[in-house]
């Protein structure tokens, strides 16, 4: 039995919590957050009896072999280093850090501990996107050459989570990583970026548009485009959609979750819509299959002694991607992510 300790309980570690639930070989025995009201409506709510306001003390008392961190990103390095002084498992919510040099240092405490570290970008772990990515790996459209990567919304994602609207820094930093991350999972890493970005909603303080262009060392082009200020019906949040062409044919994730494939003069189309878990509402469904499906990642890699997919290691090149697409708008001009 994997025991597991939680971290922040705000807008969406009820996910987090419902998903651990599910996973037979798991407990969570041990519950922190800063603010004691929202640390006991969830602890009744989840049954868990020991609770702390204080992460430090959590950590002295012990008990537990891996620490689910589901706070915002200011909290997450000194977070981190204190799991990896107590010499546990990390799973850590995106964004993974403030800073490259905050996250480089972040992944060297855990390595030093001997401990697993994987970021919960959960993403390339929805279902569909799964599934755009398996149909790829297994050369359905022989060699890629380009790919959009789309996120397109205006679905009210302030009211859920008010510290959205009020960073210097939105679309990119919050949303971005996911899309970034999805187009890394799918055409490897990036030599180039070069993004435009802007802010549509003025009742918010960051960007709300940003246009990403990739060139990958694979040799393929993307196209990565997210929006919080698209009205458009169907509103498809939180769907991302993905565009691939391949040498042998195309490939295209629709929205209403429709994959198709074309080639050869053939077209073969399925549903890929994610599972709705009992716990689960839509349009949110997407997003909180994922969860489970990143946390059984992380307790599979766990006994199996491997790295997650996801791992902290890994995700410094999508927050170089993040880091390097912020230079690019700010600098208009491209940006190398090994430059950071
Ligand atoms: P939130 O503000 O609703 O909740 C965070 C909680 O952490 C709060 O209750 C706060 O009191 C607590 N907290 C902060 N610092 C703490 C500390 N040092 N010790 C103890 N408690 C502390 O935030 P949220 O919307 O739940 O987001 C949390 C994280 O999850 C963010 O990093 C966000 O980007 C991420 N997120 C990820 C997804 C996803 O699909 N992967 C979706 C939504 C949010
Ligand atoms: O997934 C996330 O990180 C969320 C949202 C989908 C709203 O952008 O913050």
């Amino acid at each position: 039995m994997l025991k597991i300790a939680l971290i922040g309980c705000g807008f969406f570690a009820q996910n987090q919590l419902n998903g651990w639930k599910d996973l037979e070989s798991v407990e969570v025995v041990a519950l922190c957050d800063r603010d004691r009201n929202r640390l006991d409506a969830v602890g009744d709510a989840f049954r868990i009896a020991r609770r702390f306001t204080d992460a430090a003390e959590m950590f002295a008392e012990g008990g537990f072999g891996a620490v689910d961190i589901a706070t915002t990103v200011s909290s997450h390095r000194a977070l981190v280093e204190m799991a990896a002084d107590a010499g546990l498992h990390v799973i850590c919510q995106k964004p993974f850090a403030q800073t490259l040099t905050d996250a480089r240092h972040m992944v060297e405490a855990v390595e030093r501990a001997g401990k697993t570290l994987m970021v919960h970008e959960n993403f390339r772990w929805q279902s569909p996107v799964r599934a755009v990515i398996e149909a790829l790996r297994g050369g359905a459209i022989g060699t890629p050459f380009f790919g959009r990567v789309s996120f397109r919304s205006a679905y009210d994602v302030f009211s859920g989570q008010p510290y959205l609207a009020e960073g210097e820094r939105f679309i990119i930093e919050d949303l971005g990583i996911h899309i970034l991350d999805i187009s890394r999972a799918l055409f490897g890493d990036v030599d180039r970026i070069t993004a435009t970005t802007r802010r549509v909603n003025p009742r918010i303080r960051g960007e709300d548009v940003a246009t990403m262009l990739l060139s990958h060392a694979s040799g393929v082009t993307s196209v990565v485009d997210c929006s919080y200020a698209t009205r458009r019906m169907p509103e498809t949040f939180p769907e991302t959609l993905i565009e691939i062409d391949g040498t042998g044919g195309v490939l295209r994730l629709d929205a209403g979750y429709r994959l198709t494939i074309q080639k050869g003069g053939g077209t073969e189309s399925r549903d890929v819509s994610p599972q709705l878990l009992p716990w689960a509402e839509k349009p949110w469904h997407n997003i909180q299959e994922s969860v489970a499906i990143i946390q059984r990642h992380f307790t599979e890699c766990l006994r199996a002694g491997i790295q997650p997919e996801t791992s902290g290691r890994d995700n410094l090149r999508t927050l170089a991607l993040v880091e390097a697409a912020y230079r690019s708008a700010a600098e208009a001009r491209s940006v190398d992510p090994g430059e950071l």
